[in-house]
């Protein structure tokens, strides 16, 4: 027995190698494909990004009053540093009416509720207005190119991943604190953020075009 297993082993061990070598010798070049293919893309998409943005972009904000439903907030990080917008969607889930009507944050001196408006030669200007109206069961999206918050006179110089406190007020009397990301123009939601509610919204919003305020 003991004769039998010494001489058995070389050979099962030679035969194993043997084999291991024809295996790669076959596979070789299909195996060698397939594992470029399958493990360089994620690292090298992974580290394109990492040096140009920053982390990965912070979630974005949301809160619930009632049948008040806040999504999706997030404030551009400021290309001028004096002013900057806020963005979300607002969702009144409700039977009544109501209204933004206010915002109020510690990090600007003003806080306004904008939108844009035709000037009448084909650009558009910021307007401020007094609120805006959530009817019942819809929901309002405040986006680049249309509804926003606004912001104005810059306390302090923001970094992209940090949270920005705001308020918002309601004319149902309801007040909604709100920690709104700061995200660079790397992070901001674009697809994302305009295409569930807003349809075919997305091409003229852009960014470029009222990427000023
Ligand atoms: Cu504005």
């Amino acid at each position: 027995m003991a004769h039998a297993r010494t001489r058995l082993a070389p050979l099962v061990a030679a035969a194993a190698v043997a084999a291991g070598a024809l295996l790669t010798a076959c596979s070789n070049s299909e195996e060698a494909s397939t594992l470029t293919t399958t493990v360089t893309p994620p690292r090298a998409t992974r580290s394109v990004a990492d040096p140009s943005g920053t982390a990965p972009a912070p979630a974005l904000a949301s809160a619930t009053a009632d049948t008040l439903q806040i999504s999706g907030g997030w404030v551009k990080l400021p290309p001028k540093k004096d002013v900057t917008a806020g963005y979300l969607k607002l969702r009144n889930a409700g039977p009544a009416a109501d209204a933004l009507v206010g915002v109020t944050t510690d990090v600007a001196t003003k806080a306004e509720l904008h939108t844009m408006q035709p000037t009448g030669n084909g650009a558009e200007k910021m307007v401020q207005v007094n609120e805006i109206p959530l009817p019942p069961g819809q929901e309002i999206e405040l986006r680049s190119g249309g509804l926003h918050l606004m912001l104005v006179g810059m306390k302090k110089d923001l970094v992209a991943g940090e949270q920005v406190p705001v308020e918002l007020a309601f004319a149902s009397g309801k007040k909604v604190p709100l920690r709104l990301p700061v995200l660079s123009p790397e992070q901001a939601p674009r697809g994302s953020q305009q295409t569930p509610s807003g349809g075919a919204a997305t091409p003229s919003a852009g960014g470029s075009g009222h990427g000023g305020h």
